[in-house]
């Protein structure tokens, strides 16, 4: 007989969904944060949170906030037709009694526009580590494609009734963080979205990915191809002004697909912050800490392997400012992936401009 013969403790295991609900408990109100300019992954892990709570913990109040804006016409048409209820998170008050819930973001990662409100509980999937003091309860998967799938595991552990609705939500938060190429999931993100799709409705998620784009959406286009520049395998595109900033994410998204291109940064204006966006066609390049390197001591950034946004708060947006943030911005990228900046010329040549047909 030997050592390994002892019995084995008997550990009762507690599934996570246990521990945040007992987080939540003493609470009486819980009020559901997330990163600036809320994107679906995002929006519907609070609106599943909020399903899990009011079937687990009946009787507290729970308000689903918004920080900064719904930009994305995408994303305008799930909040309204869902639709998520959502208040400014500025109008809402933090007392004693209220937990708050961090979705799809870390406490003082630059994502928010205020650290004010600390939570009791952050459940993310995004590499850029935050500050976790304080905090009571936290779930962080890096390797989870998706905010959505934890949040779908824990409706699943609690037996949570969940409505077409939600399943639609839930869905495309999960599908809109996963879709590029290389894919950045798991089996579990796989394992959510089988689970969610028959209980979806497909008509309501047909709409959301379909939503009308305005004229903003075409002239941003336009501007970014047109002042798109090619550095061996990188394009770097100057969006402008732009009227919503998820647009950026767009366009670093569109120019990665070019088939001479393996990083896309996308650069635009929005009020006063100028917002970055990096995508990646390979793995393992580690974008979000490139980019937290180009903008150090700038501003902020982070993200993914392959995903990366960044943010630099500008004291003026006169033309020259911005050209020569542009111009560091640049330089310190190309020679962070050892590229001669001056073997740069521009995506595209001019097009001709026809006469009205
Ligand atoms: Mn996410």
């Amino acid at each position: 007989m030997t050592a390994d013969a002892r019995p084995e403790p008997t550990v009762a295991r507690q599934h996570r969904s246990e521990r945040l609900l007992a987080t939540l408990d003493p609470f009486p109100r819980v009020v559901l944060v997330s990163h600036l300019n809320p994107d679906p992954d995002a929006l519907a892990s609070m609106l599943g949170l909020k399903a899990l709570i009011d079937h687990c913990l009946p009787g507290k109040s729970v308000t689903l906030t918004m920080d900064g804006m719904i930009a994305r016409a995408e994303n305008r048409a799930m909040v309204d037709l869902v639709p998520v209820p959502l208040s400014p998170v500025e109008s809402v008050a933090f007392d004693a009694d209220t937990a708050v819930i961090m979705v799809d973001s870390q406490p003082h990662t630059g994502r928010r526009a205020s650290e004010a409100a600390v939570p009791k509980v952050v459940i993310d999937h995004h590499e850029t580590g935050g500050v976790l003091t304080g905090v009571a309860f936290h779930d962080l998967r890096p390797h989870v494609g998706a905010t959505c799938t934890i949040v779908t595991g824990y409706l699943l552990e609690r037996h949570v009734p969940v409505p077409p609705r939600l399943a639609t939500a839930l869905l495309y938060g999960i599908e809109s963080e996963v879709s590029g190429y290389p894919r950045e999931a798991s089996s579990l993100d796989d394992g959510a979205l089988v689970w969610l799709f028959p209980r979806a409705d497909k008509d309501l998620l047909a709409q959301i990915r379909n939503p009308k784009l305005p004229q903003s959406h075409f002239a941003t286009v336009q501007h970014a191809l047109a002042n798109a520049f090619l550095y061996r395998d990188v394009v770097v595109s100057w969006c402008g002004a732009v009227s919503q900033p998820d647009i950026i994410a767009e366009m670093a998204d569109f120019f990665v697909r070019f088939d001479q291109v393996n990083w896309a940064l996308a650069v635009g204006l929005f009020g006063n912050v100028l917002k970055l966006s990096v995508r990646v066609s390979l793995l393992g390049e580690g974008s979000g800490e490139v980019l937290r390197e180009v903008v150090d001591g700038l501003g902020t950034a982070g993200g993914h392997d392959k995903r990366a946004g960044g943010a630099i708060p500008l004291s003026d947006t006169r033309p020259e400012t911005i050209d020569a943030l542009l111009h560091t911005i640049r330089h310190r990228l190309l020679s962070r992936l050892a590229i001669d900046e001056h073997q740069g010329r521009r995506l595209l040549e001019a097009s001709p401009v026809i006469q009205a047909p």
